[in-house]
């Protein structure tokens, strides 16, 4: 390797990576260059691998074979992989959604000690949306409902009754858009049980009826993300604006550095609970700083936007905080985990600590992480930390003196908050106001990951520049918001130094009306990757108060380092909502064009979204400030 800058624009990763280099030690990027060149067939989406025939390869060029044995074309094959890819996203999210009903449920029949409803006036509010009556009732009786009728949207066998989230959540012209075309899910588990059963050898072969099959098990995907924030919100608390740090230096030479990563907050915010409780263990130790908590990639962006939680890093750097040689434990919950982790702690003193019975890592310890226990499980995992702490070698201890500024906690409600301070009686109206007098252009949500393919962050800050210079307001999660927390975009200086005239003065108006005392951040960090159903949230309250659809309002996405099946399923459902989503990631599709044709323009004629697959930067926003445009054309408020 030639140079770690290419490998990173974030200075604290290329600052480890130059000592993974040093000492041998392999991470993503090294591994990356191994498996280069990577194989034409999976990179075009031409090979298949569904039965046991194949794998059949179709030749893209046109010259050697054109169907599987079993006679499937390159556009079957294309549809069907893409389509089990939204299926294994899906899963993934709701999964976690339903880890969260389900402590709900078992919190409303007494079995959970160590959690509570920490924000009832949110519950209400979900609970009412949700049809629970709550007027007099047992805020227990009220949990249970709201349980109930969540776990409802994992089982109910009607077909024709959408699921609850879903239908109680989006704008009624979008809902019967889609009812029409029949992409409403009744039942997340078995939308995808029905996406696995229909790409099997054998059963759908239509492109267009799978793809429309995929769109169905998207929006159940959509279903589990509401559900999964607003119960985490019930239990946990609504994210409101917070000032904390990022990046690697946020690891501390002189405390126990417990990294939690993953996903799911059950664990990870008792953690931060119980923490201060073993403070003084810590100290008696030889941790003069007691505990620090930090955060990696969602389960980082889930206590981050809570407590205050530093994020040390997103997902592709996860291994690095390992070879600052101060890290005592990871804890790690579910998904975009690195299996390599063990490998690369085996080399200090790191504990990797497995809390999920579906997620384990060989070499990794486990630890069952039981919510019944929650507060014991949480201190035996901080202990494992402190006990490891004291097998520090101090010599190896090198940890980037870099850390940013951020502000963050900018759930909907928390945007909305700060919006009633300007106008109590209707918060949305100066948004809207300033969206008209084209103050502001429109809205950009970043989402997804990060991508060997890419110098990692760096197509989210270029992308995000241009439009926040073209006074476009920036929102972000998951790991597109990690990218802007490391990089300082989550300040008040880079609204100053980055933002457009017009977008600034709207930034700072509501920032100092909200008591900031000075703008609102360049980027506003909703949360985790399950979070992005908080941006339905904004788009879904604009468009009722605009009397329009969400296909109408000057709002793209975009996954500019898209990596995961999580990320295929969220770019599907911004499409179906009629969002122009850009992806900087060649997805596995361009060897149909069937396929990248329903995906394009004739997603585009049903639905209003479709996908931009744009892998430069600067086209990249040059492509969605025109999708921008042509909304606000629609709405005629061209100015
Ligand atoms: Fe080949 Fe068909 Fe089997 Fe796929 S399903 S591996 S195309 S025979
Ligand atoms: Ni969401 Fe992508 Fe990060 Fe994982 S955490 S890597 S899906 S953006
Ligand atoms: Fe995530």
């Amino acid at each position: 390797c030639l140079d770690c800058n290419t490998c990173s624009s974030d200075p604290a990763a290329v600052q480890m990576l130059a000592v993974a280099e040093a000492n041998n030690i392999g991470t993503a990027w090294s591994r990356h260059a191994q498996q280069q060149p990577q194989c034409g067939f999976g990179t075009t989406g031409l090979c298949c691998r569904i039965c046991l025939k194949g794998p059949c390869r179709i030749d893209p060029f046109g010259q050697g074979p054109q169907f599987g044995i079993c006679g499937a074309d390159r556009d079957t094959i294309v549809a069907r992989h893409l389509v089990r890819m939204m299926a294994a996203g899906a899963a993934a999210h709701s999964e976690h959604g339903r880890h969260i009903a389900l402590a709900m449920l078992h919190l409303s029949q007494g079995h959970l000690h160590d959690y509570s409803i920490r924000d009832e006036e949110k519950l209400l509010v979900v609970a009412k949306r949700l049809g629970v009556a709550t007027e007099g009732r047992d805020l227990m009786t009220i949990v249970r409902e709201l349980a109930d009728l969540t776990l409802h949207d994992f089982q109910n066998q009607n077909y024709d009754e959408p699921c609850h989230w879903l239908a109680a959540s989006l704008p009624a012209p979008r809902l019967k858009k889609l009812g029409d075309l029949g992409l409403l899910p009744h039942n997340i588990d078995a939308a995808v049980a029905q996406s696995m059963s229909r790409t099997h050898l054998g059963c759908d072969a239509d492109p267009t009826n799978l793809i429309l099959g995929g769109l169905r098990v998207a929006l159940a995907d959509l279903d589990g993300e509401m559900l999964a924030t607003e119960l985490s919100d019930a239990l946990f608390g609504t994210p409101k604006p917070i000032v904390t740090t990022s990046n690697l230096g946020v690891i501390k030479r002189d405390a126990v550095n417990v990294a939690v990563n993953g996903h799911n907050p059950l664990l990870s915010d008792i953690i931060c609970d119980i923490a201060a409780d073993l403070n003084d263990e810590a100290i008696a130790a030889g941790a003069k700083d007691g505990i620090n908590i930090i955060g990696i990639c969602c389960t980082g962006n889930e206590v981050m936007v809570r407590h205050g939680i530093p994020l040390a890093t997103n997902y592709l750097s996860q291994e690095l905080p390992i070879l600052t040689g101060a890290l005592d434990a990871m804890v790690l919950d579910v998904q975009c985990i690195m299996p390599s982790l063990p490998r690369v702690a085996e080399c200090f003193h790191t504990k990797i600590i497995t809390t999920d019975k579906q997620n384990k890592i060989a070499g990794a310890t486990h630890m069952d992480f039981q919510e019944a226990k929650a507060s014991e499980n949480a201190k035996s995992i901080v202990r494992m930390a402190i006990e490891a702490f004291k097998h520090r070698d101090p010599r190896r201890i090198q940890i980037p003196n870099i850390t940013q500024q951020a502000i963050v906690g900018f759930s909907t409600e928390a945007i909305v908050a700060a919006l009633a301070t300007i106008n109590a009686a209707d918060p949305l109206q100066p948004l809207v106001d300033n969206i008209v007098n084209g103050n502001i252009q429109g809205v950009v949500l970043f989402a997804g990951c990060n991508n060997t393919k890419t110098q990692q962050d760096s197509a989210y800050i270029a992308i995000a520049r241009s439009l926040a210079k073209r006074n476009v307001l920036v929102l972000a999660t998951g790991c597109a918001a990690g990218a802007y927390a490391k990089a300082g975009m989550m300040t008040q200086d880079a609204t100053r130094q980055y933002a457009g005239e017009g977008l600034k003065s709207v930034l700072t108006a509501i920032g100092e009306s909200a008591g900031l005392g000075g703008p609102l951040p360049l980027v506003l960090h909703m949360g985790s990757c399950v979070d992005n159903s908080r941006a339905v949230a904004l788009a879904t309250a604009l468009a009722n108060k605009l009397g329009v659809d969400i296909s109408d309002l000057p709002l793209v996405a975009s996954a500019p380092e898209a990596m995961t099946e999580k990320a295929v399923v969220i770019g599907s459902w911004a499409v179906a909502l009629g969002i122009p989503t850009h992806l900087g990631t060649v997805p596995p599709i361009v060897g149909s064009d069937v396929v990248s044709q329903l995906v394009t323009t004739t997603a585009r004629d049903l639905l209003g979204g479709y996908f931009i697959v744009e892998t430069d930067p600067e086209l990249a926003a040059d492509k969605m400030f025109a999708a921008i445009q042509e909304r606000r054309d629609g709405l005629g408020i061209q100015t």
